[in-house]
């Protein structure tokens, strides 16, 4: 049986026809944020879920890799398929080892399931505290699940908003596995980057050395706006500088709950040498950190 979905009816879709950017990511960049949608008739959005998008699959993802210049994707599970993760898998086994994902899961999953995902491309679960996206639990339950993918070497994705990180500090320290950090737990981009909200951010990558952030979402977290993003920058190249090798980069498309505007994919590329200024930065930040994170672990 199938099910069509209407988007929600302020839903912003992903722009068709970026444009080429100017930068050319190196041989092997991976894209390593970003989701597919559905499509909802294949693969029903969940009957939890806060928001119902437009159709983003897995052709669309991938004419985008090559189209910006990408060899790989890390595909994340996104709240809309709650912990149905089949869109996910497929577009994993259609990808020809060139993309691998981040799941969620919920208790009660099956060492099968888990082994199942990961002969697939799962390499790691995703934990969501952003209120508007999910109703967050208590940190036992998340303690309790990254103990089950530790074992299978996976590691945890967190998605918090910035005032999340001091009031859930206790779990972030302790969880047991590389942890990464989704748009550097979204600061406020009005404040300096040395400030003191941004100072508890660095603070915890720099006291946990199993601590990662993704670069990415200047769309969501800068004020000034598209293409240049300005804002965003000297956040993004402060993070790149001081952890080189553990950052990663993401489009983040098919770029859910925008509401502003719908960004420029092209553009969002362009941001990439302001935020990681040397080939080596670069290198790290695109192919290095994310090789070994997904594809040698
Ligand atoms: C993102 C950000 C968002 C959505 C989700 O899983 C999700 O639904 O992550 C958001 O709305 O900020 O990174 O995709």
């Amino acid at each position: 049986m199938t099910a069509s979905f209407q988007p929600d009816a302020d839903w912003l879709s992903f722009d068709p026809h970026p444009s080429k950017p100017s930068y050319t990511p190196p041989p092997g960049a991976v894209d390593a944020h970003c989701h597919v949608f559905g499509p909802g008739d294949a693969f029903p959005y969940a009957p939890e879920r806060k928001y119902t998008p437009t159709d983003a699959g897995k052709q669309q993802l991938f004419a985008l890799r090559d189209f910006l210049g990408f060899e790989r994707n890390v595909i994340v599970q996104a709240t809309c398929h709650g912990a149905d993760n089949s869109a996910l898998v497929d577009a994993l086994l259609a990808a020809d080892d060139r993309a691998r994902g981040v799941a969620t899961i919920r208790p009660g999953v099956s060492r099968a399931e888990l082994a199942d995902m990961h002969a697939a491309g799962v390499r790691g679960i995703r934990f969501n505290f952003v209120k508007r996206l999910v109703d967050p639990k208590p940190d036992d339950y998340y303690l309790g699940l990254a103990g089950l993918v530790a074992e299978l070497g996976w590691h945890v994705v967190v998605y918090f908003e910035a005032a999340d990180l001091a009031e859930r500090w206790n779990l972030f320290t302790s969880l047991p596995t590389t942890v990464v950090v989704d748009h550097m737990g979204r600061p406020d981009t009005a404040q300096p980057v040395d400030g003191p909200d941004f100072a508890l951010f660095v603070r915890f990558m720099r006291e946990h050395e199993n601590v990662w952030s993704k670069v990415s979402g200047p769309e969501r977290l800068s004020i000034t706006g598209p293409p240049e993003y300005a804002d965003f920058v000297p956040f993004a190249r402060h993070i790149v500088e001081t952890f080189p090798f553990r950052v990663l980069w993401g489009t983040d498309w098919p770029h859910p709950n925008m509401k502003s505007h719908m960004p420029d994919d092209g553009a969002l590329v362009d941001v990439i040498p302001r935020i990681a200024s040397t080939d080596e930065l670069q290198r790290r930040l695109l192919i290095d950190n994310p090789s070994r994170l997904y594809w040698e672990a």
